[in-house]
């Protein structure tokens, strides 16, 4: 039974917090505020919590789920004053910027989420 139980658990590649920014929902621009976030990286999700506790099992605890399929990332200089932010464009027009002052951590999140996005949109 654990093991039956394990198999619908969503394969964790990263989790770390890090600054998060929707910029725009559906196509529809958002006002910028920079919320600190518990980032959890899966086979085809980004999974953002408030806090770190709310990865447990708790109805409602997922602050929102960004779908990789079909997504955009790029480097996002030009959008933010803060130094190594990123944006995610998904296929539904939803943006989000991500920020951590750490490049590596940056850098490591970047290439994780593109390799994501191009195995979750080519099958
Ligand atoms: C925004 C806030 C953001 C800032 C943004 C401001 O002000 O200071 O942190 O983005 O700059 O507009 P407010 O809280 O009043 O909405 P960065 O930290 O990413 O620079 P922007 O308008 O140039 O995006």
């Amino acid at each position: 039974l654990v093991s039956g139980v394990a198999l619908f658990e969503p394969l964790v590649e990263l989790k770390e917090h890090l600054n998060v920014a929707k910029i725009s929902e559906s196509g529809k621009k958002q006002r910028k505020n920079w919320a600190l976030m518990w980032t959890v990286l899966t086979s085809d999700q980004l999974l953002l919590y408030k806090d770190k506790q709310e990865t447990s099992q708790k109805p409602g605890g997922k602050t929102d789920v960004v779908q990789l399929c079909g997504a955009v990332i790029e480097w996002a200089k030009e959008k933010s004053s803060r130094k190594n932010v990123f944006q995610i464009t998904t296929n539904t027009g939803s943006e989000y910027l991500i920020q951590t002052d750490s490049s590596s951590t940056a850098n490591k999140w970047c290439d994780a989420i593109r390799k994501t996005i191009n195995s979750s949109t080519k099958d």
